[in-house]
C-alpha cells in the first residue's frame, strides 16, 4: 500500500502532537507549517516543512504559507481520474490524503475587549480555509479534520484498515459548516464596523440573511435605537414588500402593529378589516364592502381604535376612506387604494398609507406570504420555531355537547377562532354576525380575559346575547366557561385537551350551549 501523507497546520495545538505521533506510528508521512512543524519536530517526530515541500518560503508574515499548487494540487487531484493523476505527476505534485487544520482564532480575537480592526484582520485565515475547502471538496480521496474532537475516531478507523466514505463525507460536511461559520463571524464583525474601526450600530447588512431597509427614529421606547431589516428573499405578500404611499416615517411600533394587522387581515378570503392597538386586534369584521367591514370592526371598541393601525384585504375605496378618515389612524394598509381614496388622505399628509400586494392565491394556501419560522430573542440565545401557520378546517371540528351548533353559529365560531389566533394569550374573543363583539387579550388568567372581553362589549354597548366565543387554549376549569355563558355566549370553540375537559363539557351541557373542539391551540406571546 502506498504511503499516506498528512498535512497538519493548526492554530489550536491541543492534542495534535499525540495525534501526529499515532499517525507516524501508522507510517503516515507528516507535512506541516511553521509553528506546527516546530512542535512536532521538537518532540522528535520526522516532519517536512511545507516550505521545503513546495520549495517556496513562507512569506508576507505568514500570509502566504500553503497557498501553492503543490499543496492544492495534492489535495484536489482526483485519484480515479487518469488525467488528474498524470497532471500531478507531470508537475511533481504528490497527493495529500489527510488534512488537519484549525483556523486562526478569529472569533476569540474579536471577542477580546479592545480588539482593534487591525488585530481582527490579521486573524482572518486565508490559507487554512482554502485548504479545508480543497480537501472537503475532494472528500472521496481526502479526510479533512477541522476539530480536535475528530482525531480519535479517525485514528480508530485508520487502525481498522482505512477511513470509510461515510466518515469522510461527514468530515467534509463538518468542514464546510466550520468554514461557513467562520466566514459568517468575519462578515458579522466587519459589518458592525466603519472603515475607521468605530462601531456601526446598524450596519447595511448584518449577515447574508437580512438586508437593512431603514434606520428607525427609535425603538419600542425613545431611549432605544433600532433598525428595520428584511429577509434577503422576502415572501410575496409579506409586510416588508410594502410600498409607503404617503405619511410620516414608520416607527418601530408602527411596523410591529402593521405586521399584526396585515397578517390577521390577509387570513380572510372575504372582505375584512382589522384594527390593531398594541399588537392586539381591537376590532375585526367581515363585510360586503371594505366600508361595511370597517364600520363593524370600529364598533367593537371605538375607544381603543383611536390611533390604531387599520388593515384591509381589499382595495380601499372612497367610501371606506371617508369613514376611516373620521378617526385618528396611525397606519392604513390595503392591497391597493382607488385614486378617490388617495385623495381623501391627501389632506391628511401625516397618515401613513401602506400598499401591500396580497400573496398570490390570496388567503389560501395558508402558508403563502408567511414566515416559515418565528424567532424570539432570549438572554444570550434565540428561540426558533416553525411559525403558527395552522388553520383548522371546518371538517376537523369536534362537537362535544348535546346541543349541535347551527350553521350560522359554526360560521361565527370559525370567525372567532381565526381572530383568537392573532390575539395575545390568554385570548377570549366574543363574536357574532361576522364581527368581534368583545376581545380579552394578554391576561395572565383566562377568566380575567373572559371578564375583560365582556366588559369591553358592555362599554361598546354591544350585546353578547347569543354570541359565539373562542378561547385560544383550553379552559382549565369550568369557571371561565361560566363567565362567558353568563355574558351571553351560546356556543364555544376551544382546543380541548384539559384534564378537566369532562367537567367543562358537562358545564356546557348544563347550560345548554354548543361547544366544539379544534384539537389545536394558538398561544401567542
Ligand atoms: O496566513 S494564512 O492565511 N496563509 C496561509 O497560507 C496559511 N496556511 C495555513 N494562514 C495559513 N494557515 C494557517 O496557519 C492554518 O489555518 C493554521 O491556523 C495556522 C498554523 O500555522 P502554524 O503551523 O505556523 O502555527
Amino acid at each position: 500500500m502506498t504511503q499516506l501523507t498528512a498535512l497538519l497546520s493548526v492554530s489550536d495545538k491541543t492534542g495534535v502532537l499525540e495525534f501526529a505521533r499515532e499517525l507516524h506510528g501508522l507510517g503516515v508521512k507528516l507535512l506541516s507549517t511553521g509553528g506546527t512543524a516546530k512542535l512536532l519536530a521538537d518532540a522528535g517526530l520526522p516532519v517536512t516543512e511545507v516550505a521545503d515541500h513546495t520549495g517556496f518560503p513562507e512569506m508576507l508574515d505568514g500570509r502566504v504559507k500553503t497557498l501553492h499548487p503543490k499543496i492544492h494540487g495534492g489535495l484536489l487531484a482526483r485519484r480515479d481520474v487518469p488525467a488528474h493523476v498524470a497532471a500531478i505527476k507531470e508537475h511533481g505534485i504528490s497527493t495529500i490524503d489527510l488534512l488537519v487544520v484549525n483556523l486562526y482564532p478569529f472569533e476569540a480575537t474579536v471577542a477580546k475587549p479592545g480588539c482593534t480592526l487591525e488585530d481582527a484582520i490579521e486573524n482572518i485565515d486565508i490559507g487554512g480555509p482554502a485548504m479545508v475547502r480543497s480537501a472537503a471538496k475532494n472528500w472521496k480521496d481526502v479526510a479533512v479534520l477541522t476539530d480536535a474532537s475528530q482525531y480519535a475516531g479517525v485514528l480508530a478507523e485508520l487502525k481498522g484498515g482505512g477511513i470509510s466514505q461515510k466518515t469522510k463525507f461527514a468530515l467534509s460536511v463538518a468542514a464546510f459548516n466550520r468554514i461557513s461559520n467562520y466566514d459568517g463571524a468575519i462578515s458579522d464583525y466587519l459589518s458592525s464596523l466603519k472603515e475607521d474601526g468605530t462601531r456601526n450600530e446598524y450596519p447595511a447588512q448584518s449577515n447574508s440573511q437580512f438586508v437593512k431597509l431603514q434606520d428607525l427614529r427609535y425603538g419600542e421606547n425613545p431611549h432605544q435605537t433600532a433598525a428595520f431589516y428584511r429577509d434577503m428573499h422576502p415572501a410575496p405578500g409579506s409586510l416588508v414588500t410594502a410600498r409607503q404611499l404617503q405619511g410620516k416615517e414608520l416607527s418601530y411600533n408602527n411596523i410591529a402593529d402593521a405586521d399584526a394587522a396585515w397578517e390577521c387581515v390577509k387570513s380572510f378570503d372575504t372582505p375584512a378589516c382589522v384594527i390593531i392597538k398594541h399588537a392586539n386586534p381591537c376590532g375585526v369584521a367581515m363585510g360586503a364592502s371594505p366600508a361595511e367591514a370597517y364600520a363593524k370592526a370600529f364598533k367593537t371598541d371605538p375607544t381603543s381604535a383611536f390611533g390604531g393601525i387599520i388593515a384591509f384585504n381589499r382595495e380601499l375605496d372612497a367610501t371606506a376612506a371617508q369613514a376611516v378618515a373620521k378617526q385618528f389612524v396611525e397606519v392604513l394598509i390595503a392591497p391597493s387604494f382607488t385614486p378617490e381614496a388617495l385623495l381623501v388622505f391627501a389632506a391628511k399628509a401625516n397618515t401613513r398609507l401602506l400598499q401591500i400586494a396580497l400573496p398570490p392565491g390570496g388567503a389560501t394556501p395558508w402558508d403563502h406570504g408567511r414566515n416559515a419560522q418565528d424567532i424570539k430573542r432570549v438572554g444570550s440565545g434565540l428561540l426558533i420555531q416553525t411559525a403558527d401557520n395552522r388553520e383548522v378546517q371546518r371538517g376537523e371540528l369536534k362537537v362535544v355537547t348535546k346541543v349541535q351548533p347551527t350553521e350560522s353559529q359554526l360560521n361565527d365560531l370559525l370567525f372567532a377562532w381565526k381572530v383568537a389566533k392573532y390575539v395575545k394569550s390568554n385570548a377570549i374573543v366574543f363574536c357574532g354576525g361576522g364581527m368581534t363583539l368583545g376581545v380579552g387579550a394578554g391576561q395572565m388568567s383566562r377568566i380575567d380575559s373572559a371578564r375583560i372581553a365582556s366588559i369591553k362589549a358592555e362599554n361598546a354597548s354591544l350585546s353578547l346575547k347569543g354570541s359565539a366565543v373562542a378561547s385560544d387554549a383550553f379552559f382549565p376549569f369550568r369557571d371561565g366557561l361560566d363567565v362567558v355563558c353568563e355574558a351571553g355566549a351560546t356556543c364555544v370553540i376551544q382546543p380541548g385537551g384539559s384534564v378537566r375537559d369532562d367537567e367543562v363539557i358537562a358545564a356546557a351541557d348544563e347550560r345548554g350551549i354548543a361547544m366544539v373542539l379544534t384539537g389545536v391551540r394558538h398561544f401567542r406571546h
